[in-house]
């Protein structure tokens, strides 16, 4: 079986869009999506590396700052948490990996009114928000958006750029074993380690580093997986008690759906915890035979065929119901 050409844009006008924004400001603003992972902070602490290489400036701004298990990224000290942290005017705002302007939530307010926005990112479902939009929804991460645009505009790699790249590209592929990872991932992912990447080091970092009590989490977890009668459909609910008895605070990098997904035989695996009283944080991994996208859709959410989430608004009781009908929908079930 042979691939095609996996290595060129599908929208290569969006990408000569970026580049020239980028090559025409001076000073800019990078934001990515609230409780991010790997791709949202790897690709943006990339990006602003990038752009003082090019001798210009670029501040960070996320939601709640880096989280712990991303602080050994290059450079994530200075991200700011807040949007006091944004000091204005900019030329551009950048915002990476955020489906929808919604997703960077408390830090809207970092944005000026009026600001250019340049959108980068890789969900289909993504809205368009920016003045210029660079979308790849085949592309498995974000991370593979800022090395293809570091390499057309003949940017240089750093070993810092490099290992904030590696992790965005080798957390949102599954370790390059997700249906996303293209022929051309994998080239990205040598030429970072030519320019110092350490894969075990990264993978002692990222999945070497868990406390006994985020395995006793995983433990818990798994006990708590329900599956409805086919066995096509796992789900389970994190309940705030489960994260206080471990003493754990919960971060988006722990994916413990994956674990839900790895059950021979489902279709759709459902991660359920709460964000607030009445705020419940929906994931869902599946096979092709359910669009993970639209069924997050359905709660104001989006994503990937794949691999979505949602903000779902009511109870973790009510949010439980309704997200395993919705998957029984998906699969024609109900
Ligand atoms: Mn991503």
């Amino acid at each position: 079986m042979t691939h095609p050409r996996d290595d060129a844009p599908a929208d290569p006008a969006g990408l000569r869009a970026a580049i020239e924004e980028l090559r025409r400001g001076r000073r800019f603003l990078v934001v990515t999506h609230a409780r991010p992972d790997g791709d949202a902070i790897g690709s943006a602490l990339a990006l602003a590396h990038l752009l003082r290489g090019e001798g210009k400036e670029a501040e960070c701004v996320v939601d709640a700052g880096t989280p712990p298990d991303l602080a050994f990224l290059p450079g994530s000290a200075a991200i700011g948490g807040t949007p006091a942290a944004a000091r204005p005017p900019y030329d551009a705002v950048l915002i990476v990996d955020a489906a929808g302007l919604d997703r960077i939530e408390g830090m809207r307010d970092a944005v000026p009114t009026g600001a250019r926005i340049v959108n980068i990112d890789h969900h289909a479902s993504n809205t368009r928000f920016g003045a210029v939009n660079w979308i790849e929804p085949s592309w498995g991460s974000t991370g593979e958006m800022i090395g293809a645009l570091a390499r057309e505009a003949g940017w240089r790699l750093t070993r810092e750029i490099a290992v904030c790249l590696y992790v965005a590209i080798v957390t949102d592929t599954g370790r390059f074993m997700f249906s996303s990872t293209r022929p051309a991932t994998h080239e990205l992912a040598a030429e970072l380690q030519r320019h110092g990447v350490d894969p075990g080091a990264i993978n002692r970092e990222i999945w070497g580093s868990n406390s006994l009590a985020e395995l006793r989490l995983h433990a818990e977890t798994i006990r708590a997986i329900r599956t409805d009668p086919t066995g096509r459909i796992a789900w389970v609910v994190l309940t705030q008690k489960m994260f206080e008895d471990a003493g754990i605070t919960p971060t988006e990098s722990q994916n413990y759906v994956s674990l839900v997904k790895s059950i021979r035989g489902v279709e759709v695996a459902i991660l359920l915890r709460p964000l607030s009283a009445r705020e419940v944080k929906l994931s869902v991994r599946s096979e092709p035979s359910c669009d993970a996208a639209a069924l997050c859709a359905r709660f104001g959410g989006g994503g990937h065929l794949r691999a979505a989430g949602a903000t779902m608004q009511m109870s973790l009781e009510e949010a439980e119901v309704a997200a395993v009908a919705a998957a029984r929908d998906a699969l024609g079930t109900g």
